[in-house]
């Protein structure tokens, strides 16, 4: 049965209509990497104290689509969306806002391709039988507040960690297998399946700067210096990828919302490939 929802998530992706640019020739996505986690993973009870309270388990997410004690053991399926070689190419030579193609992909990536991904693989697990949800597209889904910046009820990227997709970089930015310029997808499911390994020796194992005390490439990328040694300013990088300058800038480009921007997930070594896999500590 993995292989099967595997296909059908690299169907969906692939085969998506929005999963295509007219100027660049090329897909926006290339093919996912599906991975999956036992959603009574003891992790997911601690992101309440890594991320906070507000944070969902699997369980409470599928209780809350299906009521109350209807929870008997299931499987968080998570993949990650790595983008195109033509579209990180338009953004690279990109110094302070991101490419226009880039902003488009952002666009309809958020406003389609991936919630109705996730609701066509969950119609497709209803036909096995199994029934399930998709946290991302749930009436409780929220961004939080808090000092250090937004959070949310569902982190795609700590979701992403425990099913061994990959980890934290400095940048805050998730660094899979297939790098950090990627956009991370899940959903919840009652269908109990093995779950794959962590093989990560930590939450930051794949970023050079903490593998092998190098790197800092991402610190440079960064037009508003978001990025330094001490990590990421998740307020300053908000005001910037999405405040009125880019969503004024969006405008203009014919899109409604925020430009975006993901400067700090191209051209650094983390971009399409996760660069600590032969670099660690003292090697
Ligand atoms: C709120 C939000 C933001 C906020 C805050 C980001 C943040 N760091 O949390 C702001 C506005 C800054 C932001 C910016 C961007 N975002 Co954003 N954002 C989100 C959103 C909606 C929620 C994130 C969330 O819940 N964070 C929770 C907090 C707690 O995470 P954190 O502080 O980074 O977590 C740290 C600690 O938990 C720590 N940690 C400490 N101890 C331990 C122990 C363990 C075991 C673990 C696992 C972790 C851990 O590790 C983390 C890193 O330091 C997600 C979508 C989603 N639902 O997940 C997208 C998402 C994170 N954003 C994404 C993107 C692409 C962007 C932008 C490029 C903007 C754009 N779209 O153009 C920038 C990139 C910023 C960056 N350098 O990473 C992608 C991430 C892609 C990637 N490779 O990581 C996501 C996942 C959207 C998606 N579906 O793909 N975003
Ligand atoms: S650019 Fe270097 S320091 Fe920054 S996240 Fe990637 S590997 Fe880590
Ligand atoms: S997304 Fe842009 S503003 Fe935010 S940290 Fe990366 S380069 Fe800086």
């Amino acid at each position: 049965m993995k292989e099967q929802i595997k296909d059908t998530v690299r169907r969906l992706v692939i085969g998506h209509g929005d999963n295509w640019s007219e100027t660049l020739s090329e897909r926006y996505f290339d093919e996912p990497v599906v991975n999956f986690a036992s959603a009574d993973d003891p992790l997911f009870e601690e992101l309440k104290s890594i991320i906070g309270p507000w944070h969902r388990t699997p369980r409470e997410a599928f209780e809350a689509a299906h009521g109350e004690d209807s929870w008997r053991g299931g499987t968080v399926i998570s993949w990650v969306m790595p983008w195109s070689k033509g579209l990180r190419d338009s953004n690279r030579p990109c110094k302070e806002r991101p490419s226009p193609e880039w902003t488009l992909a952002y666009y309809l990536s958020s406003k389609t391709l991936q919630k109705q991904v996730r609701a066509a693989l969950l119609d497709e697990l209803a036909g096995y039988g199994h029934r399930g949800v998709a946290p991302a597209d749930a009436p409780w889904f929220s961004i939080v507040d808090t000092p250090t910046g937004k959070s949310s009820t569902w982190s795609e990227r700590h979701v992403g960690y425990v099913a061994g997709l990959g980890t934290f970089g400095l940048s805050d930015a998730f660094i899979s297998e297939k790098g950090t310029a990627i956009v991370l997808n899940s959903v919840v499911t009652d269908a109990v399946l093995p779950p794959d390994s962590r093989i990560a020796a930590h939450h930051q194992a794949n970023c050079l700067f903490y593998a092998t005390d190098r790197c800092g490439a991402c610190i440079k990328r960064c037009p508003v210096d978001a990025i330094s040694r001490s990590g990421h300013d998740k307020n300053r990088c908000m005001v910037y990828a999405y405040g009125p300058e880019s969503i004024q800038l969006a405008t203009e480009r014919g899109v409604q919302g925020p430009a975006g921007c993901a400067l700090c997930q191209v051209g650094v070594p983390c971009e399409f490939k996760n660069p600590s896999r032969s670099e660690t500590k003292g090697a």
